[in-house]
């Protein structure tokens, strides 16, 4: 087991597009485990391969009140089940300590595959689909901070610039 570090905005890793997997083997299986304790130990209820500097189409996520679901998709991906849009209040491990509303589609059909191969479906709403799309965006290089103002994320940029300068 290992706690990965976290890419953090505005690096430009962040922005990589990742690539599907193909082989599922004991490395995909070890990097699992590895995103799965560096979740629950940031702590998170999401995180994205981008954000380990993997750049793969795999996600973790865990939105149990009791943080003992972890859940795995390799490959997800999702559709709308219908057209209703919810609000919610968006954090990211990649932009420590700024929330923004974010519009997303409530209900998604989401497919992906296990860590075997296997695949899997099933229906999302609620705080699953928010962390679902939230994780998507980070696999095909997009941040919660693209939906909102270019001033609002502008200011944030500058934030976490001086802090990663205040940190070396
Ligand atoms: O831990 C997280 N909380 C969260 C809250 C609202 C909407 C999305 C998220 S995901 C985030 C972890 C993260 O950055 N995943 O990429
Ligand atoms: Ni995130």
């Amino acid at each position: 087991m290992a706690l990965l570090p976290i890419l953090e905005f505005p690096d430009a890793r962040l922005r990589t597009v990742a690539k599907p997997v193909a082989q599922f083997d004991d490395s995909l299986r070890q990097l699992a485990q590895d995103m799965l304790e560096t979740m629950y130990a940031a702590p998170g209820i999401g995180l994205a391969a981008t954000q380990v500097d993997r750049h793969i189409r795999m996600l973790v996520l865990d939105v149990s009140e009791e943080q003992n679901e972890p859940k795995v998709l390799v490959n997800p991906s999702f559709e709308r089940v219908s057209d209703i849009t919810k609000p919610y209040d968006e954090g990211c491990l990649s932009v420590p300590g700024f929330y923004e509303t974010v519009e997303r589609v409530d209900q998604i059909q989401v497919h992906a595959q296990d860590l075997e191969g296997q695949p899997i479906s099933f229906v999302a709403d609620g705080l699953l689909s928010v962390c679902i799309q939230h994780e998507i965006d980070h696999l095909d290089g997009k941040l919660f901070v693209d939906y909102i103002s270019n001033l609002k994320r502008q200011r944030i940029k500058a934030k976490l610039e001086k802090l990663h300068r205040s940190r070396a």
